[in-house]
């Protein structure tokens, strides 16, 4: 078999093309189910078509590349090239982080927007300085109290084990007087059924993605703020792109951005709703217990104002003069 000089020039072609394409790996803690995780989908989707096939990013779920405490890290150091992080779960590093975690600051979809892009310039500064590039970030749904009992008064809550995601979490469980361990959403359920914890605060959408009516028995939808998870480029990466590339990224991730928090507003109620269809007992919150959480926030508003600074500020003072 002699190859002809017409198929070596296809062939070469071909390895040129193969060559100059690229592959991205995103790691992503959350199920392939969820919403974030069908909304990066679209996202990748939306690149590799856009840029011809020369970007393609390949989404991990689940924390199966990268554990979600892992994933930060990997992209400031290019391990992965992309990644999505609560980022909220690294405000010791920098309280910044957990802009979208202050009680009661931001309680609705639209607040929530309006939070997001005020904080916009300072995460975005914070994160180059860990050479990443800020792409978009998606709210959860408001975040409500789970047990597994009836709650109506701050007493019921002392002593009870609490399932936190991030630092401000742990701190309204402390404060409330409940014994506070971090764990990743994927490793909750198994901590559940040991009985390592028996509450948390989140969403419907981790409630249901969870299906942690198996373990807990009461939701009260205390809307207490939307966290968020956050999409970050490896800056380097980012830049070894062509221009055009680079451009179909960030208009595909402005465009994630935009149909994440449609989707979420979308899908809230509905998650709610499921909690109760499998048994919840789903409430608003008594009295007395929002009297406390109103109290834990007054606190921790001003612990994080303190802790932000100058940044912390100019987030504030953007997001009021909205
Ligand atoms: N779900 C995520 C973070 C906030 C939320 O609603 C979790 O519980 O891990």
């Amino acid at each position: 078999m002699k190859p002809t000089a017409a198929a070596f020039l296809a062939l070469s072609t071909a390895l040129a093309g193969a060559a100059s394409a690229e592959t991205w790996d995103m790691p992503m803690a959350y199920p392939a189910s969820n919403y974030h995780t069908e909304n990066a989908q679209i996202f990748a989707d939306a690149v590799k078509e856009c840029t011809g096939g020369e970007l393609e990013i390949v989404i991990h779920a689940g924390g199966s590349l990268f554990k979600g405490d892992e994933i930060k890290r990997a992209v400031q150091l290019g391990e992965a090239q992309i990644g999505e992080r609560l980022l909220s779960a690294h405000a010791n590093e920098n309280p910044v982080f957990a802009y979208d975690s202050v009680p009661f600051l931001a309680t609705s979809f639209e607040a929530s927007e309006k939070l997001r892009a005020a904080a916009e310039p300072t995460l975005a500064k914070v994160l180059a300085k860990q050479n990443m590039t800020l792409l978009y970030s998606v709210p959860w749904p408001p975040q409500g109290l789970y047990f597994s009992k009836p709650v109506a008064t701050p007493a019921d809550m002392e002593g009870v084990k609490f399932r936190a995601y991030n630092s401000i979490t742990a701190r309204v469980a402390e404060l409330a007087g409940m014994v506070p361990t971090q764990i990743e959403a994927a490793d909750l359920k198994q901590a559940l059924a040991t009985g390592l914890v028996s509450s948390m605060i989140s969403s419907g959408s981790t409630g249901v993605d969870e299906s942690v009516w198996e373990d807990m028995t009461n939701f009260y939808d205390v809307k207490a703020w939307l966290p968020r998870n956050t999409v970050f480029a490896n800056a380097e990466a980012l830049e070894g792109l062509s221009e055009a590339a680079r451009t179909c990224v960030t208009d595909e991730a402005a465009k994630a951005q935009a149909r994440g928090a449609e989707k979420a507003a979308e899908l809230a109620g509905g998650f709610v709703a499921t909690l109760a269809e499998n048994g919840m007992d789903v409430n608003p919150p008594a009295e007395p217990i929002m009297a406390k959480l109103g109290e834990i926030g007054e606190t921790m508003t001003a612990e994080w104002m303190e802790s932000a600074g100058e940044d912390g500020k100019a987030i504030i003072d953007a997001y009021k003069a909205q």
